[in-house]
C-alpha cells in the first residue's frame, strides 16, 4: 500500500492524488501540517516538503518525479503519450512549469505587475489549447495534472477570471 504525506491545500500534492485517482490506485494518507512541520518529515525528504509517497522502504518525493514514477509502476490508464515526440512534449511542458508558477506566486504575494504576467502565460496555454483538447494532444495526461492544480487555485481563491480565455476555461471544464 502507497502512503501519501500530504497537504490538503497544496497543489503538488494535489497532482500526485489526481495521478493516484485517475489510476485508481489504493493509498493512505498522512496529513502533514505545513504551518507545524513535523521534524520526522524531513526524514522522508531532505527539503522537509510535501508530497512524499512511501512503499515499503521506498521513498520518493518531487511532485513530477512521483507521478512519472507512478505513470511507470502503473502504465493503465496511460497518462502519456504513446509516441516518443508526444511523451517529449509532455515532459517539457511540465518542466517548464515555472513559467506559471512563477507568476502565480507572485499574484499570491501581490507583487507590482504580477496579474498581468500570469495572464500572459494564460494566454500561452489557451493558445495551445485551442489547437487541441488537452495539453499534449487528443488525452488528458501528466502535462494536464501538471498545470490543473494551479488554475483551479488562481480562479477559486485568487479571482483570476479564467472565462477570459475560453479555450482554457474548456479544457478545465473538461
Ligand atoms: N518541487 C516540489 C515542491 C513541493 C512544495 O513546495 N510543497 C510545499 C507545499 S505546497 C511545501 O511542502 N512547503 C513547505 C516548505 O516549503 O517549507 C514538488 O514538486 O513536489
Amino acid at each position: 500500500m502507497i502512503t501519501l504525506y500530504d497537504a490538503d491545500r497544496c497543489p503538488y500534492c494535489a497532482r500526485v492524488r489526481i495521478v493516484l485517482a485517475e489510476k485508481g490506485i489504493e493509498y493512505e494518507v498522512v496529513p502533514v501540517d505545513l504551518g507545524d512541520r513535523p521534524a520526522w518529515i524531513y526524514e522522508k525528504n531532505r527539503t522537509g516538503r510535501v508530497p512524499v509517497i512511501e512503499e515499503d522502504t521506498f521513498v520518493l518525493s518531487e511532485s513530477a518525479v512521483i507521478d512519472e514514477y507512478l505513470e511507470e509502476r502503473y502504465p493503465e490508464p496511460a497518462l502519456l503519450p504513446p509516441d516518443p515526440g508526444g511523451r517529449a512534449a509532455a515532459r517539457l511542458l511540465i518542466s517548464r512549469f515555472d513559467e506559471v508558477s512563477r507568476p502565480y506566486y507572485a499574484v499570491r504575494r501581490g507583487d507590482d505587475d504580477a496579474r498581468e504576467r500570469l495572464d500572459v502565460e494564460l494566454a500561452r496555454l489557451d493558445l495551445l489549447l485551442q489547437g487541441q483538447p488537452f495539453l499534449t494532444g487528443r488525452e488528458f495526461g501528466l502535462a494536464d495534472v501538471a498545470y490543473l492544480p494551479w488554475i483551479l487555485r488562481a480562479r477559486d481563491r485568487m479571482e483570476v477570471d479564467v472565462q477570459r480565455f475560453s479555450a482554457l476555461a474548456d479544457w478545465v471544464s473538461r
